[in-house]
């Protein structure tokens, strides 16, 4: 069809149906809305032919139980490879996914079940360290190490205006431990600014933890690749794609353990465990602790916003698309803001942050543009678009530099 973009033209099904129709073509958010909404009731009458897909996707009435009500698909590495790779039909839910939420779970992705629960264990005996310990691997100038409670504000515009006056707690209330792929310090790599080595917490304290962390940062990589594969095929390019040596082959890839206090959020006046945001990279991998807490907002200009909760899949992941794909995508696919919100327990979650290489160029893809649908981001790279984010959202650490040793 003249003067449409091809991953369009790829997604339009047997009845003509086209995901892609409208949505990121300069239409107001409500008309999108609608859209997203059409597809959906479309794609429920289809929900029964789910079935016939077991090993690629669970039932979605899981993500209804308790307080969840997302609609988000479960994806799950078949056994039969095959059928991941060539089923249209699973292309075709995945691409839903990414365009109506950017949201979806990944269970059965491979990673021992054992070392996912140790890995919860062992963030939590890091957390349980007393301040001054955590604080001699405070968060250094290459983002790894330890960060304190209320050093980040995820969403600076609400969560500091929505406060009468200076609040601590107008800061996300968790503290956070961050991993990224070992550089050491005298190779090239490491002038680049997120590369480098890593800090950890000496073995007489902590025993076996920077193996355990190491092991669980190579396999959440394996996922990434194999769901960024699906990915790429859903935005109708090679398989490929996002392999390339400046993209997943030399990533910018950030474990980061968190921990939220057990305080009680007030969204009415900007207290959060983490604010709104979107993430910022390609993919984002997150397990969670049994404790409720993470919702999304699909629109973002709505007014006033509807807020979901997502419910946490038991050794499974969720899955989020990042502000990068988003402008690969040209908005198609979509990175949706999220936060979490606490009711009082403390919680622990494990974020795997992917981004691609410092350098990579960010720009529209050929098959997400048209005529009628232009590149409606700028190019960025993905380092100098990681640093404004970071920039804006964290405080300075040398402020804490009196309490270091
Ligand atoms: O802990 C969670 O559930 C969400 C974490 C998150 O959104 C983030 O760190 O960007």
């Amino acid at each position: 069809m003249a003067g449409e973009g091809a991953v369009a033209a790829s997604t339009r099904g047997k009845k003509g149906q086209n995901l892609f129709e409208g949505v990121g073509a300069g239409e107001g958010a409500v008309a999108a809305s609608a859209r997203r909404e059409k597809g959906l009731r479309r794609f429920r009458r289809k929900e029964s032919s789910l079935r016939q897909f077991r090993f690629c996707i669970v039932a979605r009435e899981e993500a209804r139980v308790g307080y969840a009500n997302v609609d988000v698909c479960f994806l799950a590495f078949s056994r039969r490879k095959k059928t991941v790779l060539s089923s249209a039909y699973l292309l075709w839910v995945i691409t839903y996914a990414c365009v109506d939420s950017g949201f979806f779970y990944v269970i059965d992705h491979g990673i021992d079940q054992e070392l996912m629960q140790e890995v919860f264990r062992q963030s939590q005996k890091f957390f349980d360290l007393p301040l001054h310990e955590k604080m001699k691997l405070l968060r250094n100038k290459k983002y790894r190490g330890y960060e304190p409670f209320m050093n980040q504000t995820s969403d600076p515009g609400n969560q500091i205006s929505g406060c009468s006056q200076f609040d601590a707690f107008s800061c996300d209330y968790k503290e956070a431990y961050y991993i990224g792929i070992e550089v050491p310090e005298d190779d090239l790599k490491a002038e680049k600014p997120f590369y480098g080595p890593n800090l950890w917490p000496t073995t007489d304290i902590l025993p076996r933890w920077k193996e355990i962390m190491e092991q669980y940062h190579k396999e959440a990589l394996r996922v990434t690749r194999a769901v960024a594969r699906i990915i790429a095929l859903a935005l109708n390019l090679d398989v490929g794609f996002f392999d390339k040596p400046e993209m997943l082959d030399e990533p910018i890839a950030s474990l980061r353990l968190l921990h939220y206090g057990g305080k009680v959020s007030c969204p009415e006046k900007g207290i959060f465990g983490a604010g709104a945001h979107s993430d910022y990279g390609l993919i984002t991998l997150l397990a969670t602790d049994d404790v409720m807490g993470l919702q999304i907002c699909k629109d973002k200009d709505a007014r006033p916003q509807v807020w979901e909760y997502v419910a946490p899949v038991s050794g499974g992941f969720i899955v989020n698309l990042g502000d990068m794909l988003e402008r690969w995508s040209n908005g198609i696919f979509r990175s949706t803001i999220h936060r979490v919100v606490l009711d009082g327990r403390e919680r622990y979650s494990i974020a795997y942050f992917v981004e691609p290489s410092h350098d990579c160029l960010i720009e529209c893809l050929p098959t997400c543009k048209s005529e009628a649908n232009p590149p409606k981001f700028p190019p960025v790279t993905s380092a100098a678009y990681i640093l404004q984010k970071y920039k804006e959202t964290f405080a300075d650490v040398s402020m804490y530099s009196k309490h270091q040793p």
